[in-house]
């Protein structure tokens, strides 16, 4: 095993086409803040690396949708993001962004050694060109009816409606994004990194050398490598990007999978002048967090790019996580369905610890995992508020009360006494080789558990009933008390920066190192301690409604959206006149009509169809009031078998039509005629 000297964690680059959202939180920034916490009370010589990924084709699609330049989309998505990180107290030692001239110089630098050294294979390919634009079509800037569910607008490379992926030959009239003419196929050359060249290699260095590594990063690796590794373009016709730096290349760039990873050596570079001791030394560890869909970039195309270069370390591990979900649903940036940093914090100010401790309790680590505000509410209630800082005020506020705000001093200790005081070192002890192993969501339950331990202790050993009676027993537990609160405001730290920040202003210990956690005398007797400061806030029910709420809102107008464009309904089978004749539909008149009580959808209609007057229950309640519905004349299927519906006998149906877009309308006849004429 090597001895690591320092540690070089990057975190993957966010594409600058969006805020970020909690699902990039949970399974990207929070774990590799955590780590690096812990590296750095661990006194550990670290650099923590990020910056916005700013090229790529979405990007460059989002412009020309807003109108404006893919550097105004950069540019305002950055702020954001950056402004984000910051309140979420993601601890980079770097943030910066590929747009930044320093990359185009250390990305072209790295391109060009690659090509001197003929690491790349040059090839000519057809690719589809608009002529009118002229200029070559990345795959998403050509769009197309979907030949699998016959949606429109499906792009080159997938069908956002059915998910399917496709190439642009599948689309059925396939016509260019960015002119709406049809396209043409020209030749073009572009450089390919030989990934099939270095299968031995990755076979070794991952399947025989990494088997610690998760098992669902081993797992896809090896069915990346058992697949078959292919050559790889590097290089895109594309007019946003760092330009390829080789003559006679106009229009063409680094393809953005091939810039954005040496943006971690450009954010180291701008971090520190040192920083080849971090990127060129065999006991530097190299740790890259990333999301599942990373996975094949960082652990083979990335890896096979810094050994073909020559000089570089490779990563030791690269803990991926799987994805979170909201609310049952995969997470959308397209269809909004997230919940977003920024917005976030309008709603729950000041709570930035709650969401770092719900995403990491609930953390993808193994499984993709749900997030619902439920949840939220709950862990927030019944974990933060009802132990952690239940436990922390109290612990304060008596010791302000009997003590005069001094640790007191410990009489003998009871076996209680001494096994609460044992799960201090066993806490630390836990989540230290917990966070070691990249078990975030494990390491959190175990600093939970000396919470847990704590708060139990207190709420048995009742020292408010004995303070009257036996001052020094009191004594004993406050101090227990207070040992356990300081090394709570430890081991949290990683988790809950924010409200360890203020248990260690109730300690009175500043720059605590992990090394201090683990001891029962961190609090010496006489220490004087601050006045309590509320850590944590219940969450109301009606706030997590509000959340619901809008979440509802958005299914709802996706599902609108959905039917707006879903196809209509094929026609049903053949069948004889005989079938249709057997229906007797009249013209009839609607005379009253109310909800039916503790339903959403049915009415109860009083209707003159001609031959009578009958009850007919409609499930049309969503859609009318029922002032809209008396007087209308509407075609009724009169002879249909009665059905009792919440006890109310329905003797007939209402016809309606349903548009495209899920609203209901009544089948009339262009003027108002008799009740009870017939259709046919
Ligand atoms: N921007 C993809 C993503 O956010 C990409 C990561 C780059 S890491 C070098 O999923
Ligand atoms: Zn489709």
């Amino acid at each position: 095993m090597t001895e690591y000297k320092r540690y070089l964690v990057t975190a993957a680059l966010p594409y600058a086409n969006g805020p970020v959202h909690i699902g990039h939180l949970a399974g990207v920034y929070v774990p590799a803040d955590i780590y690096v916490r812990y590296l750095r009370m661990n006194k550990k010589d670290v650099v923590f690396v990020c910056g916005s990924d700013e090229h790529g084709v979405p990007i460059t699609i989002k412009a020309m949708k807003e109108n404006c330049s893919p550097q105004d989309i950069v540019d305002r998505y950055d702020a954001i993001i950056r402004k984000s990180f910051e309140e979420f107290g993601i601890s980079f030692s770097n943030y910066s962004r590929t747009s930044h001239d320093l990359h185009t110089k250390v990305s072209s630098d790295f391109f060009k050694t690659l090509y001197d050294k003929g690491e790349f294979v040059e090839q000519m390919s057809e690719q589809y060109y608009d002529e009118e634009a002229q200029q070559f079509l990345a795959d998403r800037y050509i769009v197309g009816t979907c030949p699998k569910c016959g949606a429109e607008g499906a792009y080159g490379d997938q069908c956002e409606k059915c998910g399917c992926t496709l190439s642009p030959e599948e689309l059925i009239n396939p016509v260019s994004k960015l002119s709406g003419s049809p396209l043409v196929k020209k030749q073009t050359k572009h450089w390919y990194l030989p990934l099939d060249k270095h299968e031995d290699f990755l076979r070794k260095w991952i399947l025989e050398d990494h088997k610690e590594w998760k098992s669902n990063v081993y797992g896809q690796c090896k069915s990346w490598l058992d697949g078959g590794l292919h050559p790889r373009a590097v290089s895109r016709d594309l007019d946003w990007g760092v330009p390829l730096p080789l003559p006679n290349t106009e229009g063409k760039v680094l393809y953005v999978w091939f810039d954005a990873p040496i943006g971690y050596i450009t954010s180291t570079q701008e971090c520190t002048p040192d920083w080849e001791k971090y990127w060129k030394s065999e006991d530097t560890k190299l740790v890259h967090f990333i999301g599942k869909d990373n996975i094949v970039f960082h652990c083979i195309v990335f890896p096979v790019m810094l050994k073909v270069h020559g000089g570089y370390i490779l990563p030791d591990n690269v803990p991926a996580n799987e994805f979170l979900n909201l609310e049952g649903n995969k997470i959308s940036t397209s269809k909004n369905w997230a919940v977003w940093l920024n917005e976030y914090l309008e709603d729950f100010k000041d709570q930035q610890d709650t969401l770092r401790y719900v995403l990491t309790a609930n953390a993808p680590e193994t499984k993709d995992n749900d997030f619902t505000w439920k949840d939220f509410q709950a862990r927030n209630n019944n974990e933060l508020v009802a132990i952690l800082g239940n436990f922390v005020n109290r612990v304060v506020v008596l010791t302000q009360k009997y003590f005069a705000g001094k640790v007191p001093a410990k009489g003998e200790l009871t076996d209680v006494d001494k096994q609460v005081l044992d799960a201090i070192a066993v806490a630390k002890e836990n989540v230290s080789k917990n966070i070691e192993n990249y078990r975030f969501r494990d390491a959190l339950k175990d600093a939970m558990q000396l919470a847990r331990v704590g708060n139990k202790y207190l709420t048995e050993t009742e020292p408010w009933k004995l303070i009257k009676t036996d001052e020094s027993r009191v004594a004993t537990i406050l101090n227990v008390c207070l040992q356990i609160t300081a090394n709570c405001g430890i081991i949290f730290e990683p988790f809950l920066p924010f409200s360890t920040a203020k248990i260690m202003k109730m300690m009175k210990l500043e720059n605590a190192q992990w090394s201090d956690a683990g001891s029962c005398e961190i609090m010496p007797v006489g220490k004087e301690i601050g006045q309590a400061e509320l850590m944590f806030r219940k969450i109301e029910d009606a706030e997590i409604d509000v959340q619901i709420k809008r979440l509802e809102e958005i299914k709802k107008a996706l599902e609108a959206e959905e039917k707006k464009n879903a196809p209509v309904a094929p026609q049903k089978e053949t069948i004889v006149y005989d079938d249709f004749a057997k229906m007797d539909i009249r013209i009839g008149t609607i005379l009253a009509a109310e909800r039916v009580p503790k339903t959403d959808k049915l009415m109860k209609l009083t209707v003159n169809v001609g031959i009578d007057t009958r009850t007919i229950v409609s499930g049309i309640a969503e859609h009318f009031t029922p002032e809209e519905c008396v007087g209308r004349q509407v075609s009724v299927l009169v002879n249909l078998q009665p059905r009792t519906m919440k006890g109310i006998v329905s003797q007939g149906m209402i016809l309606m039509a349903e548009n495209a877009d899920g609203t209901l309308h009544f089948i009339a006849t262009d003027k108002k005629i008799k009740e009870g004429c017939s259709i046919s």
